[in-house]
């Protein structure tokens, strides 16, 4: 997985004025940070910072089909910025908006955020820490999005006999997902079964393992 950080105008001078708003740390501890969470949850991330609006929107459509998620803080842009909301909406990448400091108690021209019009979360106040939420919220979707891909595909080629293009990894995929601990995220029903509206079909425990089996030969 792919995550873009981006973060607007002044936030490169986190850490040298305004310590009691926005904390001691500069923007480099910020990214330092984000990149040893992602490091250990194996997220491949990268940063931008710009100063600028046009930069800003430029780097959202660079992100097109290539980052799987999007974190961004787009300081005083938020409040102002309908190009930023339209970049993030062309791109419809997966995004979580964070604020360092609680925008809701601040200037009253603060409290509306045009970039919450398409953030499928707003993290505030929480300080640095609004990014590593913002990166384990981006992390689940991805994870939930793509199992509920593979279903699709297996309920589709399960209808289609094994001939689906592309079956055979997503049976791999889905072996492995299997075998983990994703169950978590899904309603499985007393029998072991995925929800009727995840698949085709009826199919037990042991019965997606013969599946599975007989999709490998
Ligand atoms: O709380 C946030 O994260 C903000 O997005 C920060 C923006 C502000 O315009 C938003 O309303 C809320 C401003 C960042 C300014 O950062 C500075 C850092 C140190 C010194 C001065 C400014």
């Amino acid at each position: 997985m792919k995550i873009l950080v981006i973060n607007g105008p002044n936030l490169n001078m986190l850490g040298i004025r305004e310590p009691d708003i926005y904390g001691k740390g500069t923007l480099d501890d910020l990214e330092t940070m984000i990149a040893e969470k992602c490091s250990g949850m194996g997220i491949d991330c990268s940063f931008f910072q710009s100063n600028h609006e046009g930069d800003l929107v430029d780097c959202i459509q660079e992100a097109y089909q290539d980052a799987d998620g999007i974190i961004i803080n787009a300081g005083a842009y938020t409040h102002t910025s309908i190009a930023i909301l339209d970049a993030l909406k062309a791109v419809g990448i997966p995004a979580v908006e964070v604020h360092i400091s609680d925008i809701s108690e601040r200037e009253s021209f603060r409290s509306l955020s045009y970039v919450s019009y398409y953030a499928m979360k707003t993290i505030i106040g929480k300080g640095f820490d609004g990014y590593l939420e913002a990166v384990d919220i981006l992390s689940s979707y991805d994870r939930v999005s793509r199992m509920e891909k593979t279903m699709e595909r297996v309920g589709r080629a399960l209808n289609t006999g094994f001939k689906h293009e592309g079956y055979e990894s997503d049976v791999e995929a889905l072996s492995t997902y299997y075998s983990g601990d994703w169950r978590k995220d899904f309603e499985i029903d007393e029998q072991g079964c995925f929800p009727e509206d995840m698949k085709r079909g009826v199919l037990s425990e042991d019965g997606l393992y013969d599946l599975l089996e007989e999709a490998k030969k």
